[in-house]
């Protein structure tokens, strides 16, 4: 007996962590209004586009859903419209996101009008950056989802279902690629049994539409093959590589191809032989055309040889403009050093008028306080996507220099750098999974703002949970939840950047692990190739990075106006002030504070912002679930004791160069 009900008390928690852990994401609408779904034939994305709206349907009960594939010009690729009838497209793909689309609007209660809608990209990737090991690069979220060992390669039911979920969950905010392993590749990734693994994975993405890619080590033929040589010009190199492409598309027909670092971070590449990127790149992607595949090649390089790391990737790369096939494509970082908390644009955005550049950008908190902070990145994305690179006069913004819409591109693209994980709630922080979220939706459309997307977001994940079980969905919960939590996602990258990097600061970071503050880290603490040159330069005279023309002169890697903007001080803007400018501790702000002023006062509002996201946040207690809503709390605590430590650790740090007191008005530093 009393087995009996510890085994029912079990499974109540069991059952009852079930529903609340968040492993549902944003797709926890279920619905039983009944609808009848007219689909063309039977495949398994169409399959999945029926079963989907069979089980969110939440309009007019009865209602007939008419799916139809056919050419339309106004739809592009993967697109679709949505009328009183239901979805045309003229793609299977396109069908599912149509349908995805319409749920949304019935959930988010949005208007179901006529809709047409196009991808911005033709390629909307998740990169992963998961190890054969299990472990996951910059992973905070648990073990990996793709793999568990190097000798644990079966394929299990419970691995096909977790998969499938994965794959639901993308396909719904129409993201449609998966680079299923860590860009520091194994070469060991590319052996038989791991092969038939991402057969395996390949299998299960391809119902919701996603297509399967692997990241490959450039010194494979040597490593895994035995070869004398990776030297991407030698025939027996090619020779290996074709076989081995020849054996990934017999077990994956629709592979979509290669993504390569090479020649960055001690990764082997091209140069190795004396050969470009452009070697390297056209080789990989002569063997992948035949099929169909492309070569996503990273720009993400730097030495210690360079005096400005920031410079790199354009000196690097802008000489092979127009060198490149028309399937590779050069997956180019957000900023020109390393997914900070905030960087100008890359300035290979616009700049390689000849090539396809696609940009990366990083889900995972690797810089932004992992899975502990609450940083909703849509507004970086954002800031991004409308950075204006001038590039064919104003309005080349990076959207636009990146979609097609300026250059014949042959292939347009985004990556975003996964954070999911074992984790329960796939991403360690209920709030991260709207950074996967956000990334899907601005792939598809790039013109989306932040706002809408946190809005959706925040009605899909909670809106229906809080149903019946908390404080009624209405307007009092619009007014006392999705209002004040949709200004705290807004808020909080500003409220990043001021605890941690105010004022174009960057890479202060602790070597160990990017997580807290690390100002006083040099080259011989940390990894050699951050010469002395990088970080923030503060010294007693000023603090700042020089890159005007009279510094490492990266200016100049911009385009007109901006090359003229950011070199001075007067004209740069202050959020980029330090990342291109040396100045004195009390050079004059705009708001009439003096420098070293401003920097404390930005970090203290980093620090008053999580306070206030904390308070808010005890306010919306009672209108959502209580696990979900605790969860957060402790993450919310956990955040601003970092702030603080942020917050104290750099400015006790500067203090000894600035040798300025912190503005009375502030409070004192907590920790020393
Ligand atoms: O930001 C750095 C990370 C590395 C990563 C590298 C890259 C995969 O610290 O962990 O390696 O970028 O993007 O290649």
């Amino acid at each position: 007996m009393k087995m009996i009900f510890f085994s029912i008390f079990f499974l109540f928690i069991i059952l009852d962590l079930k529903a609340e852990d968040g492993h549902e994401l944003w797709l926890r609408k279920k619905s039983a209004v009944p609808v009848k779904v007219v689909s063309p034939k039977k495949s398994a994305i169409l399959n999945n586009a029926v079963k989907e709206l069979q089980q969110g349907w939440s309009g007019k009960a009865n209602s007939t859903v008419k799916l139809t594939i056919k050419k339309d010009k106004s739809i592009k690729d993967d697109g679709f419209r949505i009328d009183g009838s239901g979805v045309t497209a003229s793609t299977e793909r396109g069908i599912l996101y149509g349908v995805f689309e319409l749920l949304r609007r019935q959930q988010t209660n949005q208007p179901v009008t006529s809709v047409v809608s196009n991808p911005s990209y033709q390629h909307r990737l998740l990169n992963h950056w998961d190890n054969l090991n299990g472990s996951v690069e910059q992973g905070f979220a648990g073990r990996s989802i793709f793999w568990r060992g190097e000798n644990d390669l079966a394929v299990t039911e419970n691995d096909r279902k977790l998969w499938q979920e994965y794959a639901r969950a993308s396909a719904s905010v129409g993201l449609n690629g998966s680079s299923v392993n860590n860009v520091n590749a194994s070469p060991l990734v590319l052996k038989e049994d791991a092969l038939a693994r991402v057969k395996g994975i390949a299998d299960v993405l391809r119902p919701y539409g996603i297509t399967t890619y692997l990241s490959v080590n450039f010194s494979s033929p040597v490593r895994l093959g035995g070869l004398k040589t990776s030297d991407p010009l030698d025939p027996e190199v090619i020779k290996w590589w074709q076989a081995k492409t020849k054996e990934i598309y017999a077990l994956i027909p629709d592979f979509g191809g290669f993504l390569v670092k090479a020649n960055s971070e001690g990764q082997p590449g091209p140069q190795d032989f004396g050969r470009t990127h452009a070697d390297g790149a056209n080789m990989l992607a002569d063997l992948v055309k035949p099929y169909g595949g492309i070569v996503m090649w990273r720009a993400f390089v730097y030495s210690p040889t360079e005096k400005d790391r920031a410079r790199q990737a354009y000196l690097e790369f802008m000489p092979f403009d127009g060198k490149f096939r028309d399937n590779v494509i050069i997956q180019v970082k957000n900023g020109p050093v390393d997914f900070q908390p905030r960087e100008p644009f890359s300035p290979l955005f616009g700049a390689m008028k000849k090539t396809s550049v696609m940009p990366e950008v990083q889900i995972t908190q690797e810089y932004l306080g992992r899975s502990n902070h609450l940083v909703f990145l849509s507004t970086m994305w954002e800031e991004l996507l409308k950075s204006d690179t001038y590039q064919e006069g104003p309005g080349s913004t990076v959207a636009r220099s990146t979609d097609g819409s300026i250059y014949n591109q042959k292939h347009t693209a985004i990556a975003g750098v996964a954070n999911t994980g074992l984790d329960s709630t796939w991403s360690g922080h209920h709030f991260a999974q709207a950074n996967w979220y956000a990334f899907g939706r601005l792939a598809w459309n790039n013109k989306l703002t932040s706002e809408q997307i946190a809005d959706e977001w925040l009605r899909l994940t909670f809106a229906n949970s809080a149903e019946g079980k908390t404080k009624a969905v209405g307007e009092e919960w619009e007014r006392n939840f999705l209002v004040p939590a949709k200004q705290m996602m807004l808020e909080s990258r500003e409220a990043a950047v001021n605890y941690m990097m105010p004022l174009g600061l960057h890479h202060i970071f602790s070597p160990f692990g990017h997580y807290g503050p690390g100002p006083w880290y040099g080259p011989k603490s940390a990894r050699p190739d951050w010469t002395s040159l990088y970080y923030h330069q503060a010294d007693t005279a000023g603090i700042g990075f020089d890159r005007t023309k009279s510094g490492t002169n990266a200016v100049s890697q911009y385009h007109e106006p901006l090359a003229s903007q950011f070199n001075d001080p007067a004209t740069c803007p202050e959020n980029y002030l330090l990342w291109f400018h040396h100045l004195p501790w009390d050079y004059k702000m705009k708001s009439g504070h003096t420098l070293w002023d401003e920097l404390c006062l930005h970090y203290d509002k980093g620090v008053q912002q999580v306070r206030q996201f904390q308070k808010n946040w005890d306010q919306m207690q009672g209108y959502i679930d209580e696990e979900r809503f605790s969860h957060v709390q402790s993450k919310l605590r956990r955040q601003a004791k970092d702030a603080q430590v942020w917050k104290d650790a750099c400015l006790l740090y500067f203090q000894q160069f600035s040798r300025r007191p912190i503005p009375a008005e502030l409070e004192r530093p907590v920790y020393d």
